[in-house]
């Protein structure tokens, strides 16, 4: 999918919804954090709260019960102008607690310092126990029309337009861990239909390590941090993941996704996002089909290189919220088609051979091609992260007419366990309740109080039946909009803990997933499976989990085991024929280049390599890009040209690809300062041309590239005499995202 063509009613239905809030004044730069420059020194005269960032929104104001208030989102944000407690009484003086005497002990009646104190000691709230870290935006869904034969559901009607809130996490890591760690991300959405919430609680990998949820503690306990010690913090390079995986073969196939490029992803903006489960659909005339859910990025699956995402884990933590969040700002909105694989739903519920209630397999897309079903815009960021990121509440049991679950038994698990973990997290039962999680279809569910409730209901009769609230509320008919089960069979069975035997083949996908990768890709596993494994301290978990190799690929056993310094086994099962699958390779195509970030290298006492820079910084915004001018200083240059990030706080992973104006010598700051160009920028350009980034010179630039080591016709490296020429050359390369053809890799 190349592109996203939505019919023109479509197009139109997106654009008003974009349109509704799209009055941004992009910065030149996003990222300031408030929606005012602030004064040198504290305001005294009083004034109302600032308004939010034109790039905020926050869930709609609905009441508890899903009724529109009319209120805009202000009213739900502080008020006044003046410091209160929580009870709305003005004080006078927040610094000083009441004591007997500027010396004197501190007197218990102080009711404010009270308030404010316990407040803070209870402003945590308990961090899911997987998923931890994460972000949170706001987006519209627009509905094409085109799931009408199978699903009845009216968001996905055509045109249709339902307001959503999509989060996107690690799991493992905890809630301040780093966002670029190898790991899986979950892709969580909430869709605020008129028939109900509806939650697609997602990956950005297809399968998963289990295929029964009973198995969930223990693969999570293997792969978060050592009990004893509490180490390492998000990572699976550790003994005890590895025992688990190497034991458990079932988690092979995601284990080789967890291993390739997908587990490292360049941005959210970039990453498919998969159902996972397979879902069965009911149409108008209750007809069902069994399909699978899928997210397409219209920017394409990009990857970091491994090397960037460690050194990112240190340099910026935040890289992928914060790509997220200026992304948004600049007006970069990112977007997803919703497609569907459909199958037929029969009684075996198998589908060219594939069991698909056996979440550890796909169906290769060329097998059941997916079908566009709508399309997502991300256009508005969170207005406070705690309040909309970390207590929204996705549940897999959130469901619509239209949707309903297959006998998946991951499946089942969760539909269990995504209330249950919010009853601790949340404190308590309401958590629907919460701005962010309440659903913009009106609610009358006959729940009654518990903690945190917030509506107020009326009546004096809340069970069922009842005479004295009239009989209220009503059963529906399914064609008065209410969800039915679909009345699938049950085939008649006996008790027991027991998986089907199509679940015992663990090792044919793994291998199609391999073999489908180009050579690149093949060698960035290897080279995480070397990486991984060379982490661990014991040696028979190394020699496990070659034996699983091996009975994956040889020449991939071979490699790691070459790596690991270790005999390469044979292996114990048939290595079977496959068939490749193009479309699990990231590689080979060209994308949009929109919210990319291009390093301009000038040198500040130069004045005659700026010129142009500024009309080159308007080229990239204009290409729906952000520009970052680095210089030995920071502060404004000739011509105004405003210095984004200096020698000391750039590094290569932050850009796409990096523009060299000038070769600066060495600033003040810099050590050594024995070579011509400062030392740090030559590690720019190393790094850069090592992570196999586009890199663009002219004038006299080049020769920081000789500096550097890197020939100046090398792939992927522009040499001109115009800045303007260059750029356009670069760009090009950007929308084949890396020119990994400069590291030559042996087919395999
Ligand atoms: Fe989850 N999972 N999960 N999971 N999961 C949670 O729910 C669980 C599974 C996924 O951004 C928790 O509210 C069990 C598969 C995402 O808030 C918890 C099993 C897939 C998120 C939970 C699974 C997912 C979660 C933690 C095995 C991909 C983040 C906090 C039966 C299809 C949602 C919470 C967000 C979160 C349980 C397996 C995706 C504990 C028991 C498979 C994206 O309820």
């Amino acid at each position: 999918m190349e592109s996203i063509k939505p019919a023109r009613i479509v197009k139109e239905a997106l654009e008003r919804a974009v349109d509704k809030v799209t009055d941004l004044v992009t910065p030149p730069i996003p990222g300031a954090p408030g929606s005012a420059p602030p004064a040198v020194a504290e305001p005294t005269e009083p004034q109302e709260p600032l308004p939010r960032k034109a790039d905020q929104a926050s869930p709609d104001t609905r009441t508890a019960t899903g009724a529109e208030t009319g209120a805009g989102h202000e009213a739900r944000e502080q008020q006044g102008a003046y410091l209160t407690t929580s009870s709305g009484t003005r004080l006078h003086d927040t610094d000083h607690s009441l004591k007997a005497g500027a010396r004197g002990p501190t007197l218990l009646q102080d009711h404010h310092l009270r308030e404010k104190i316990t407040h803070f000691d209870h402003e945590r709230i308990p961090e899911r126990v997987v998923h931890a870290r994460g972000a949170g935006v706001h987006g519209v869904f627009v509905g094409y029309g085109t799931a009408g034969p199978v699903c009845k559901s009216a968001f996905l009607r055509e045109g249709e337009t339902t307001p959503v809130f999509v989060r996107f996490s690690t799991v493992v890591g905890s809630r301040g861990s780093a966002d670029t760690v190898r790991d899986t991300r979950g892709f969580a959405a909430k869709f605020y239909t008129t028939e109900g919430n509806f939650d697609l609680v997602g990956n950005n990998i297809p399968v998963f390590f289990i295929q029964d949820g009973i198995k969930f503690p223990d693969i999570i306990h293997a792969a978060k941090p050592h009990p004893d010690r509490e180490i390492p913090q998000a990572q699976s390079a550790h003994d005890t993941f590895w025992d688990f995986v190497s034991l458990h073969t079932e988690a092979t196939h995601h284990v080789l996704w967890s291993m390739s490029d997908r587990a490292v992803p360049r941005s959210y903006r970039m990453m498919e996002g998969f159902g996972v489960h397979t879902f069965r659909l009911v149409n108008v005339e209750g007809e069902t089909s069994l399909v699978k859910f899928h997210w397409k990025p219209r920017l394409g699956v990009h990857s970091l290189a491994w090397e960037e995402a460690q050194l990112l884990s240190g340099v910026d933590p935040d890289f992928h919220r914060r790509d997220l969040f200026d992304a948004i700002e600049a007006g970069a909105f990112p977007q997803w088609e919703l497609g569907i694989q459909v199958f037929p739903d029969t009684p075996e519920q198998i589908f060219e051979g594939v069991d698909l209630l056996d979440p550890t397999k796909i169906v290769p897309e060329e097998l059941a091609p997916v079908q566009p079903v709508g399309v997502l815009t991300l256009n508005r960021n969170t207005t406070n992260y705690f309040a909309e990121t970390e207590q929204v509440a996705f549940h897999v049991g959130h469901l619509v007419p239209g949707i309903d679950v297959t006998d998946d038994p991951l499946l089942h698990a969760r539909l269990f366990s995504y209330i249950d973990t919010q009853l601790s997290r949340l404190g308590g039962p309401n958590f629907n309740q919460i701005p962010v999680n309440r659903p913009h279809a009106p609610v009358n569910d006959l729940l009654r109080d518990g903690a945190h409730q917030h509506a107020v209901h009326a009546g004096v009769a809340p069970y069922k039946p009842n005479t004295l609230d009239g009989g209220c509320p009503f059963q529906a008919g399914a064609d008065m909009g209410a969800y039915v089960e679909v009345a699938a069979p049950v085939a008649a069975a006996v008790k027991e803990r027991k998986s089907p035997a199509s679940f015992e083949d663990h090792f044919s996908q793994p291998r199609l997933f391999y073999r489908s990768l180009s050579p690149v890709e093949r060698q960035h596993v290897i080279a995480a499976f070397t990486f991984e494994l060379g982490k661990c301290y014991e040696k028979v978990i190394k020699e496990r989990q070659l034996q699983v190799l091996a009975n994956v690929d040889t020449e991939l056993c071979a490699a790691v085991a070459a790596g690991l310094g270790l005999p390469a086994p044979g292996s114990t099962v048939p290595l079977p024929e496959v068939t490749p699958s193009a479309a699990l390779s990231q590689l080979g195509k060209r994308w949009p280049t929109d919210g990319r970030v291009i390093g301009i290298v000038v040198d500040a006492d130069d004045d005659a390599s700026l010129a142009g820079v500024d009309t080159l910084r308007q080229a990239i915004t204009d290409a729906g890009m952000t520009p970052l001018v680095i210089a030995a200083r920071g502060g404004e240059l000739a011509d105004g040209l405003i210095v984004q990030r200096t020698f000391l706080t750039a590094r290569s992973v932050e850009f796409d690809a990096l523009l060299l104006a000038a070769a600066p010598p060495p600033a003040p700051d810099a050590i050594p300062r024995l070579a011509a160009v400062d030392p740090r920028v030559v590690v720019m350009i190393q790094e850069t041309h090592r992570h196999a980034k586009a890199i663009g010179a002219w004038s006299g630039a080049a020769t920081a590239l000789t500096e550097a080591g890197i020939g100046t016709d090398d792939i992927g490296v522009v040499v001109g005499e115009d800045s303007a020429e260059v750029f356009t050359e670069v760009l090009d390369l950007l929308a084949g995202h890396r020119s990994w053809e400069r590291f030559a890799v042996p087919a395999g």
